[in-house]
C-alpha cells in the first residue's frame, strides 16, 4: 500500500475478527497461543502495516468524521492514538478479568500528582507496535515522529514526586503486580513557563483543549463526595453512634487511563477524578430562584480539579487543596470497597485486598474517611475499625524541609470535615495513651508526638497521622530515610523502629532509557541483548565493554547523534542555536533555594569573569554550555528573581564576543518530562549540587547516570548511592556532607566570612552587583546577592570553593576523551540498581508484604 493508494475511498471494512496468527504479514505475534489473553473476547486489530492503517482509516473517518485528505495533524495524532488504544484493548479488559477472578491483593496508589509525560510513544513501546506504526503512517503519507509532537503531555505534577508515581505505575504494570493509580484529573496542571524579558510569567496549561484521547470516562460510575455541615449522634438500637450531617457535596467521575505494561500482557488502570456539581446541589439552589448563584455554586463545584498547586515542597495551605485531597480520597476508597471489591465482601480482611500506599502526606485524609466508613457506615466496633484500617496505608515521606510537612489548621477542618477531625481526635487520644504508657514520665514528649499540635495554632501534622495509621514509612533514598528516621520523626522512630524502613527511588528504564535514547539503546542490545529493559542490571555485563576501543567510539556517536537531536529541538522549540562541540551542562529540576541553581550561577560567573578579566587563557578552558531547565512556583519571589538573574547572565554571556566558543548558557523555557527526554540522553555532565541533607532522593541525578552523563553532586540524596555504585572514580563530589553542614549550621554560619575571604568569589558576587548583568536597572539582584551574603540558608558560599574546585576537575577529566568515555560507560553499567523495578520489588518486600500476581 502507498501513500496515493490511501485515501479515504480505499477505507476497506471495519475489521472482522483477524487472529494474529491468521495474517501472514505479521511482524510477531501479540500473545503467545496458549495465554488466557488469546481467549480473551474482544480481539486486537491485526498486528500488521495493513491492519494498523485500516484501524487508523477507520478511526479517521468514523471517529473523527474526516477524510485522510482533508484532516489536520491534530486529527490524525487522535486517531492514531485511538488505533493504538485499541491494540491494548483486550490486554486491559483481559487484565480487568483476571483481577476479578484471582482476587489478588492490589496496590492502591494514592497520588495528588502525576507527571506522565506524552502516552503515545509509550504507548507504541509497550505494545510493540512502533515499527508497523512508522510504516503504517508512511503508507498513510504521514511521519510517525510528526504526529508523536503534536500531544500535548498530561502536566499533572509538580516534578520528582509525580513523576515517580508515573514510574512507579509504569513497573508494577510491566512486573504484572495488581495496581490501580488514583488521583485527580486536573483540568489544568502544572503552568506552562514563558519568559518575557527574561522572567518567567505563567501560561495555563491547557492540555486538554485538543482532545483527550487516551482518557475513558465513566460519569454513570460516579461517586458522591460530601463536605462541611456537623455531627450528631444517635441511637441504633441502644448503641450511641455518631454519623455525619453534611451541608454541601460534590461527584467525582472517574476518567480511566491505560497503564500498559512493558510487553507483559498487563494493563493496569489509572483512574483519575473530576469534580461535578450534584444535581441536588444544582437544585437547592435553582429553587431559591437564583440562576446566576446556580452557576457559581456549579462552578465553586467543579473547581475542586479544576487546577494543579504548583507549589514544590512548599504547601499553602489553603482550603481548595484540602478539598482536592478529601475529594480524591474519598472518590477512591469508595471505588475500591464499593465496585472493586465484590459486594459481599467481608471488610474485616481488607488488607487482604488493598494496601494503600500514601504518597507523601496529601493523600493522608484517607486514614480517618476509612475510619469513618467502617466505624460509622459499617458499624464497626472502633478498635475493630483501627485493627483494619492500620494495616491498609504505609506512607512514604518525600522531604526533610520541614516547611513542606503538611499541617492543617483544626478550624479548617473542623469546618470542612468535623467527623474527620474528630475521628483525629480519637486516634491522636489512643495513641497518646500509648506513648504515655510507655514513657510515663515524659509528657513532653508526648506533647511533641501529638497529631493534633497547639502552637502556633491549633493544627493536625499530617506526617504523624500518616505515621501513626501506616504499617511501614518509608524515605526515598538510604542517606533520607536515615535522616527521616533521625531527624525529623526521631520520637516516633525511637518508638516504633520496626515500622521505619527505605526504599530507594528509581526510574523507569522504558521511557528514560528505551524510549528516550534510541543510540545508545541499541548499542546497549547489540552488546547484551534486549533482557535489560526489563532486568536492567544486567546492564553491568557492559563493564568489560568499558574497555573496547570500538565500543567507546560507538558510545560516543551516540552521544554526538543525541546531542544533534536536541540541537535541532531547540531550533524549533526555543530559537535556540547551541554551539557545537562543548561540554554539555545540565543543570534541570525544580527552582528551589536548597537546590542551589545559585550556586552553579557563582560557577558561571566566576568562568565569564575569569574570561573577560584575562586571569585565564580563553585557549585553556573546555568549551561549555550550561543548560538550565527550572519552573519556579508562581509565589517564590527568591526562585523568581534567580530565574530572571539565569536568563539576564546567559543573555549577557551569549552576546559577548570575547567569550564566543567558550562558554554558553541556554535556559530554554517550560521544563517538562518531554524536553528532559531529549535533554537528559545528550547531557554529559549531571548537576546534583544541593546542599547535604536537603534533597530526599532525586531521580533525575539517576536519568543522567543511566544515559552515561557524570554527575557533579553533594554526598545528598540518592547521589550517596550512585557514588558509592559507580564510584569514586566516575564521579565528582564536592561540598559538605550532612553532619558537616550540621555542625557548621550550629555554630553560627556566617556567609559574609566566605565572600571576603575568597577573592574569586568575592569578585563573582561583585560582578553581579556591578550590574554587568542588569539590563537597565543596576539593582536588579539586590535581593539575590544580598540573600546569598547575608541569609544563605542552604551554605552556597560554604560550598563554593569545593565546587569550583570539583570543575577543575570535571575540565581536566574531560579533556582525556578516553578516560570520560569510560567513566560515561561505567555509569551505565552500574546504574541498573535505579531502575524503578527494583523500588517495586522492594516496596512488595519490605512493604507491602505481596508478590508480582500478588
Ligand atoms: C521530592 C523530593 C525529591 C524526590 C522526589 C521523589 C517532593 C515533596 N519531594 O528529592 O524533593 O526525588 O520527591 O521522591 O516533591
Amino acid at each position: 500500500m502507498t501513500a496515493d493508494t490511501v485515501n479515504e475511498t480505499s477505507l476497506p471494512a471495519a475489521p472482522t475478527d483477524e487472529s494474529p496468527s491468521t495474517d501472514s504479514r505479521q511482524v510477531g505475534p501479540m500473545f503467545p497461543p496458549t495465554s488466557p489473553i488469546a481467549l480473551a473476547p474482544v480481539t486486537s486489530p491485526a498486528f500488521s502495516v495493513d491492519g494498523f492503517v485500516r484501524e487508523f482509516l477507520r478511526e479517521l473517518n468514523t471517529g473523527q468524521g474526516v477524510a485522510l485528505s482533508r484532516s489536520t495533524i491534530n486529527d490524525q495524532y487522535l486517531a492514531l492514538a485511538r488505533t493504538v488504544r485499541h491494540y491494548l484493548m483486550a490486554r486491559w479488559l483481559e487484565t480487568l478479568r483476571h483481577n476479578r477472578t484471582t482476587k489478588a491483593k492490589v496496590v492502591g496508589y494514592l497520588s495528588a500528582e502525576y507527571l506522565l509525560g506524552r502516552q503515545l510513544g509509550n504507548a507504541l513501546m509497550a505494545s510493540d507496535l512502533n515499527d508497523i506504526a512508522d510504516k503504517a503512517m508512511a503508507a498513510c503519507g504521514l511521519d510517525l515522529a510528526t504526529l508523536r509532537a503534536q500531544e500535548v503531555e498530561p502536566g499533572l505534577g509538580n516534578g520528582g514526586l509525580g513523576r515517580l508515581a508515573a514510574c512507579f505505575i509504569d513497573s508494577l504494570a510491566t512486573m504484572s503486580v495488581p495496581c490501580i493509580g488514583y488521583g485527580i484529573r486536573y483540568e489544568y496542571g502544572i503552568f506552562r513557563q514563558t519568559f518575557v524579558d527574561g522572567r518567567q510569567v505563567e501560561q495555563p496549561d491547557t492540555w486538554l483543549s485538543l482532545g483527550g484521547p487516551w482518557e475513558f470516562p465513566h460519569p454513570e460510575a460516579a461517586v458522591q463526595v460530601d463536605f462541611g455541615g456537623s455531627t450528631e449522634t444517635y441511637d441504633d438500637h441502644g448503641i450511641e453512634r455518631t454519623r455525619w450531617v453534611p451541608a454541601w457535596n460534590v461527584l467525582g467521575i472517574p476518567y480511566n487511563y491505560m497503564v500498559p505494561g512493558y510487553q507483559s500482557g498487563r494493563v493496569n488502570t489509572l483512574r483519575l477524578w473530576s469534580a461535578q456539581a450534584t444535581k441536588a446541589f444544582d437544585l437547592h439552589i435553582f429553587n431559591s430562584g437564583d440562576y446566576a448563584e446556580a452557576v457559581r455554586a456549579q462552578t465553586f463545584a467543579e473547581n475542586i480539579s479544576k487546577v494543579l498547586y504548583p507549589e514544590d515542597s512548599t504547601p499553602q495551605g489553603k482550603e481548595l487543596r484540602l478539598q482536592q485531597q478529601y475529594f480524591f480520597v474519598a472518590c477512591s476508597i469508595r471505588n475500591f470497597i464499593e465496585e472493586v471489591l465484590e459486594q459481599d465482601f467481608d471488610l474485616h480482611n481488607l488488607s487482604e485486598r488493598i494496601i494503600f500506599q500514601l504518597n507523601d502526606t496529601h493523600p493522608v485524609i484517607a486514614v480517618p474517611e476509612l475510619m469513618r466508613i467502617l466505624v460509622d457506615e459499617k458499624k464497626f466496633e472502633w478498635d475493630e475499625a483501627w485493627e483494619v484500617t492500620r494495616k491498609c496505608f504505609a506512607y512514604t515521606c518525600h522531604t526533610l524541609l520541614p516547611e513542606a510537612l503538611e499541617v492543617w489548621p483544626v478550624e479548617l477542618m473542623e469546618r470542612l470535615l468535623p467527623r474527620h477531625m474528630e475521628i483525629i481526635y480519637r486516634i491522636n487520644e489512643d495513641f497518646l495513651a500509648e506513648v504515655r504508657a510507655a514513657y510515663p514520665d515524659d509528657e513532653l514528649r508526648a506533647r511533641r508526638m501529638s497529631i493534633v499540635a497547639d502552637y502556633p495554632t491549633r493544627s493536625v501534622r499530617m506526617a504523624y497521622l500518616a505515621t501513626v495509621a501506616g504499617t511501614k514509612v518509608n524515605g526515598v533514598a538510604a542517606l533520607h530515610s536515615q535522616l527521616l528516621a533521625d531527624k525529623v520523626l526521631p520520637d516516633f522512630s525511637g518508638f516504633w523502629p520496626e515500622k521505619f524502613t527505605n526504599v530507594t527511588n528509581g526510574v523507569t528504564p522504558r521511557r528514560f532509557l528505551k524510549m528516550a535514547n534510541p543510540s545508545l539503546s541499541s548499542l546497549i542490545t547489540d552488546a547484551i541483548g534486549p533482557t535489560w529493559v526489563t532486568n536492567l542490571e544486567r546492564l553491568q555485563e557492559l563493564e568489560p565493554y568499558a574497555e573496547d576501543e570500538e565500543f567507546r567510539s560507538a558510545f560516543r556517536e551516540a552521544k554526538e547523534k543525541n546531542k544533534a537531536r536536541l540541537h535541532a529541538l531547540l531550533r524549533v522549540r526555543d530559537g535556540i542555536d547551541l554551539p557545537g562541540g562543548h561540554l554539555l551542562d545540565v543543570m534541570v529540576k525544580r527552582l528551589h533555594e536548597y537546590k542551589r541553581q545559585s550556586l552553579k550561577l557563582l560557577h558561571l560567573v566566576t568562568l565569564y569573569d575569569q574570561l573577560i578579566s584575562g586571569t585565564v587563557d580563553p585557549a585553556t578552558i573546555t568549551p561549555r554550555t550550561v543548560v538550565f531547565g527550572a519552573k519556579a512556583a508562581p509565589g517564590y519571589r527568591m526562585a523568581k528573581e534567580t530565574i530572571y538573574l539565569i536568563n539576564r547572565v546567559g543573555a549577557t554571556i551569549n552576546s559577548d564576543p570575547r567569550v564566543a566558543g567558550r562558554l554558553s548558557v541556554a535556559f530554554p523555557a517550560n521544563y517538562n518530562v518531554t524536553l528532559a527526554e531529549k535533554l537528559i540522553p545528550a547531557a554529559d555532565l549531571s548537576e546534583q549540587i544541593s546542599l547535604a541533607g536537603m534533597e530526599a532522593s532525586g531521580t533525575g541525578n539517576m536519568k543522567f547516570a543511566l544515559n552515561g552523563a557524570l554527575t557533579v553532586g553533594t554526598d545528598d540524596g540518592a547521589n550517596v548511592e550512585i557514588r558509592q555504585l559507580v564510584g569514586d572514580d566516575n564521579f565528582f563530589l564536592f561540598g559538605m556532607a550532612e553532619p558537616e553542614v550540621a555542625a557548621l549550621g550550629a555554630a553560627g554560619y556566617q556567609p559574609t566570612a566566605y565572600y571576603e575571604a575568597n577573592p574569586q568569589l568575592k569578585s563573582a558576587i561583585d560582578l553581579i552587583s556591578s550590574g554587568a548583568f542588569s539590563d537597565g536597572d543596576r539593582h536588579a539582584f539586590e535581593q539575590v546577592v544580598s540573600n546569598l551574603l547575608y541569609e544563605d540558608r542552604f551554605m552556597a558560599l560554604a560550598d563554593y570553593q569545593s565546587y569550583i574546585d570539583a570543575q577543575a576537575e570535571v575540565e581536566r577529566r574531560y579533556a582525556d576523551v578516553d578516560a570520560w568515555t569510560k567513566s560515561a560507560i561505567l555509569n551505565v553499567a552500574r546504574a541498573g540498581f535505579f531502575s524503578s523495578d527494583r523500588s517495586m520489588r522492594d516496596y512488595l518486600a519490605r512493604i507491602w508484604g505481596a508478590s508480582p500476581e500478588m
